[in-house]
């Protein structure tokens, strides 16, 4: 498996001569591998711009800079890349081909040096002398990647390099997660050869990103493991406050604030330690963040401090590797992505660790909108990996996750040695996990009536059907034929009246009725349902709950028990 590592003790160290000093590096597909090679294409990409007469694909001057030499150098203090909207047509391709490629704006990072510097967004309380221990102990930083774009990912690894203390990095290992973007195959390891804590180890066949991370962590020498996401920018100071945790209790798991790194503009936004949000989930086992809850806030004297969280985001963290292995490391029977986050949230907790996000910890991330790369066809990985983790960790809580996928749960493999796993550990119940660590979540057994709420008017056929990503709230609730899969037609009535998934509420404040945050407080989200009439009525403004005749809009009028069109029947409905 070691045949890429490069030989450690034959490589020397060469100060980067060919990314620093000049700024695009073309990535993509057609990336190329030797540094002559490279050169001429930055040579290209900087020539067309040059070229344009009558300002054509000249960017905005506020975002670049002149460095010493009287080179335009973008992007620097994580300012943005705007590029000008009348690019030129041979530019512009390459610009979308970049977005086709990889979600995020490439050409927009090419422009960008690989070292760029950024903003410290450290609250003073990090930086007192003494704020940390002084023998820290060293890490073994592991990055996967699946056909990441050359400049990403070298800014990834140079601002590890750049900002951390050079004695607490033992080495960067890189996973290669069988990529075929050709600068991925070729180029990497003459690059690398120039940095001799910078390990190369490539996957013979595609892994997923958690048994890519699982590789990663045999060729780990160092006695913390570091996990990031192969499109970071580590801010300054990200390394001590993480290491520090571990090193004063092996049993903390720790992650860095995770600060956006625009996908379009590269601009980098850091969060203040007042905007601190924590990890959570919800019954379709997608993770969360919401705000620091008051119990926790309780518990610190500055907003600095590290706060506990239930879970984490999955790509950025650092762990003691005992520790690690202990809990098991990973489900190896999880594929691709997805899940595992979750199952290491649940068992650092249940399994006697504990799981901080640092606020004095920053590191940027390319947050996409799509996945770029391919995923299996045929199966759908992140229910299968879902499954895997509700069967092993979750108890009789599995249930709920289950009746969001419709409760058909295919073929999900062996899980004997996950559950043997568990049962060796002596860990908790995920009961003690909800109670203690994640009280703020709603339970669905504290709900009256839950699944489809199908309308009895105009043939029977309709459902409340609804996503409740945050991009839809505040726009009305929807209506599609009732499919029984769960999924966005799954509702829960909560004791209190509310009608909600997770965190989202139905809501009538008397124009449209709408999906909004839940605020617990009643009002425009207080309805009573009536098991006789099967009416949904607000309490406040005394309407029944409705469809329009073309079956496609919810209304709100006059109740009135001789129309069908207010009757609502609820899947399951546990009168009391
Ligand atoms: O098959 C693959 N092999 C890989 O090596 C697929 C992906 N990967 C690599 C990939 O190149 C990247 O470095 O794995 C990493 C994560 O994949 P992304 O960046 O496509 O996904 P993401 O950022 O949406 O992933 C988030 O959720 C994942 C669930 O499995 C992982 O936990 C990711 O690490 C996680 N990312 C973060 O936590 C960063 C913050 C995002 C949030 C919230
Ligand atoms: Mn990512």
């Amino acid at each position: 498996m070691a045949e890429h590592m490069p030989d450690m003790a034959v490589t020397t160290v060469y100060e980067n001569q060919f990314l620093d000093d000049d700024f695009p590096l073309k990535g993509g597909v057609e990336q190329q591998s030797d540094v002559s090679a490279i050169r001429k294409q930055q040579q290209v990409t900087r020539t067309s711009f040059r070229r344009s007469q009558n300002g054509e694909g000249v960017l905005s001057q506020p975002n670049s800079v002149l460095d010493d030499d009287n080179k335009t150098v973008f992007g620097e203090m994580g300012k943005p890349v705007v590029l000008p909207g009348n690019l030129a047509t041979e530019i512009k391709k390459i610009v979308d081909e970049g977005w086709k490629n990889n979600a995020f704006n490439q050409y927009a990072s090419d422009l960008i040096s690989v070292h760029r510097s950024l903003p410290d967004p450290r609250d003073e309380w990090c930086k007192k002398p003494g704020r940390y221990l002084v023998n820290l102990p060293q890490t073994s930083v592991i990055v996967c990647f699946h056909n990441e774009a050359w400049s990403v990912l070298l800014r990834t690894i140079h601002s590890i390099l750049d900002r951390s203390p050079e004695h607490l990095i033992r080495e960067i290992i890189l996973v290669d997660d069988f990529s075929n973007m050709p600068h991925l195959k070729t180029g990497l390891e003459e690059y690398v050869l120039n940095y001799p804590k910078v390990k190369l180890i490539r996957a013979k066949k595609r892994e997923g990103l958690i048994r890519a991370r699982l590789l990663g962590s045999r060729y780990a020498s160092a006695s913390v493991l570091t996990y990031l996401d192969s499109h970071c920018e580590c801010t300054e100071g990200w390394l001590e406050p993480l290491l520090d945790r571990i090193a004063r209790e092996a049993s903390t798991v720790v992650c860095p604030v995770i600060d956006v790194i625009d996908d379009s503009s590269l601009e980098f936004h850091y969060n203040d330690a007042g905007g601190l949000n924590v990890g959570g989930f919800d019954w379709d086992l997608q993770f969360n963040w919401h705000m620091v809850p008051e119990r926790e806030e309780n518990r610190h004297k500055n907003q600095a401090e590290p706060v506990w969280s239930p879970t984490m985001a999955g790509g950025l963290f650092a762990i003691d590797k005992k520790f690690f292995e202990r809990l098991g490391t990973y489900d190896s029977g999880f594929d691709i992505w997805g899940g595992e986050n979750l199952e290491l949230s649940f068992k650092t907790w249940m399994c006697g660790g504990t799981l901080e996000i640092v606020p004095c910890s920053h590191v940027g991330h390319i947050f996409r909108k799509r996945s770029p790369y391919k995923w299996r066809s045929g199966v759908n990985v992140l229910k299968k990996n879902s499954i895997r983790l509700a069967e092993v960790w979750m108890d009789d809580f599995s249930k709920y996750y289950y009746e969001r996928i419709g409760n058909d749960l295919g073929d999900f493999g062996d899980i004997t040695s996950r559950k043997e796993l568990r049962r060796k550990l002596k860990c908790k119940s995920f009961k003690w996990y909800l109670e203690n660590i994640y009280p703020e979540l709603f339970i669905p057994s504290n709900a009256v009536a839950s699944g489809e709420v199908r309308n009895l008017g105009y043939g029977n056929k309709i459902c409340l059907d609804s996503p409740t990503r945050s991009s839809d709230l505040n726009k009305p609730a929807g209506l599609y034929p009732c499919h029984k899969m769960g999924g966005n037609q799954y509702w829960m009535l909560s004791k209190m009246g509310e009608i909600r998934r997770d965190d989202v509420c139905l809501d009538y404040a008397g124009s449209d009725v709408i999906l909004y945050p839940c605020h617990g407080s009643k009002g425009n989200q207080y309805w009573s349902y009536n098991p006789h009439t099967k009416q949904l009525i607000q309490i406040s403004s005394k309407k029944c709950l409705a469809i329009n005749g073309s079956r496609e809009k919810l209304l709100m009028e006059e109740c009135d028990v001789m129309l069908s069109r207010q009757m609502w029947q609820f899947e399951n409905f546990n009168a009391t």
